[in-house]
């Protein structure tokens, strides 16, 4: 059976983007195999936070992934900070990749540059590192996630045949997996920039957003003045981001949705009405879960001692084959 390994920042909300793209795949793939899921708040501690939310975002993070649908029964689903191999992989991967390689990195240029980050840290040029680390520590085939982390997967897999042909055969060199729609959802005001953790506003479609305030998002959704509906993300890229997310949330094809309809406002409507559908129970079991953080928490520890269990052979493996003490 494929192993698959995936992870999320608890940086902020968890918004449709992030469903779309990555999560609902992490959902289906519980099924089908041996699946490991990360809240990565190592990851998080890139960009400086307040320690008090960022405990709680990972509490809560923890909490939306089991209301979407992740059964910590089918998979591992684990904490990275409680996992002391992350870190420590970490160091081999470091040494393993060059400083140019990193340089190239677009979410560090992208992260870097942004208005308001007055302190960029070390942490924040070598993420690729740790997440190398993340994946490699599990034996990993498959990584499941949003388009804009197809670099940071295909620097895994350089480092992964780095460190074989230097140093033997070590890692299993793993695959991302890229969903067809939603694997870019696009900010609803600004289609041209992807939705975001970080830039939230009224183009940003939160999980836990009030119901009525998702339809009034996709009401007021950037369009253009023509009024085709056509799915061209070039050239009418609000439309189409429209139509990637009715196809994301319904299982259908974007261009093919785009022949069903004439006006934007029954695109949009259908689109709002789609999202509420997906969304309406998954905050409904959020709030149960919200209620007893004790229970996460608890849940939490068991998937870090079933990771570590694993972790821990592969880490030995790394330091045994690079020359390290055991
Ligand atoms: P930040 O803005 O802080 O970088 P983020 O919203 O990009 O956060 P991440 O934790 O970095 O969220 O990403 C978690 C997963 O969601 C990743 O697999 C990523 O590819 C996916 N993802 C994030 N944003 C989008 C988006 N707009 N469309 C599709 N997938 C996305
Ligand atoms: N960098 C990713 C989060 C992440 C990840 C991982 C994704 C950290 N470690 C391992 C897949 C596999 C992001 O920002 N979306």
């Amino acid at each position: 059976m494929a192993r698959v390994f995936s992870g999320i920042q608890p940086s902020g909300d968890l918004h449709l983007g992030n469903l779309l793209g990555a999560n609902l795949n992490w959902v289906k793939m519980q099924h089908e195999h041996d699946s490991i899921y990360c809240v990565v708040d190592l990851h998080a501690l890139t960009l400086l936070k307040d320690p008090e939310a960022l405990r709680a975002s990972t509490i809560q993070l923890a909490q939306l992934l089991i209301a979407i649908g992740l059964d910590p029964e089918q998979c591992i689903l684990f904490v990275q900070s409680q996992v002391p191999q992350h870190p420590q992989l970490a160091w081999l991967m470091e040494c393993t990749v060059s400083y140019g390689e990193l340089s190239r990195m677009t979410a560090f240029k992208d992260k870097s540059n942004r208005d308001g980050t007055k302190f960029v840290s070390a942490g924040l040029f070598t993420y690729p590192a740790l997440q190398a680390a993340d994946i490699l520590l599990y034996d990993t085939d498959l990584v499941p996630v949003g388009d804009d982390q197809r670099q940071h997967v295909e620097i895994t897999r350089d480092i992964a045949e780095r460190y074989n042909s230097r140093y033997g055969d070590t890692f299993v060199v793993p695959q991302h997996v890229i969903p067809e729609a939603g694997a870019r959802v696009m900010d609803l005001q600004h289609p041209e920039r992807k939705m975001s953790k970080s830039e939230e506003g009224a183009g940003t479609v939160n999980v836990l957003d009030d119901l009525k305030a998702i339809e009034k998002k996709f009401k007021r959704a950037v369009t253009d003045s023509e009024s085709e509906v056509r799915f061209d993300i070039e050239a009418k890229p609000g439309v189409s981001n429209l139509l990637s997310i009715l196809a994301g949330a319904t299982g259908g094809d974007p261009a093919t949705l785009a022949d069903q309809y004439e006006q934007y406002g029954p695109l949009k409507a259908d689109t709002a009405a789609a999202v509420i559908a997906l969304l309406e129970p998954i905050q409904q079991r959020y709030k149960e879960l919200a209620a007893d953080p004790a229970e996460t928490e608890r849940l939490l520890r068991l998937g870090a001692d079933k990771a570590e269990a694993i972790a821990e052979g592969v880490l030995a493996r790394a330091k045994q084959n690079i020359g390290l003490l055991s």
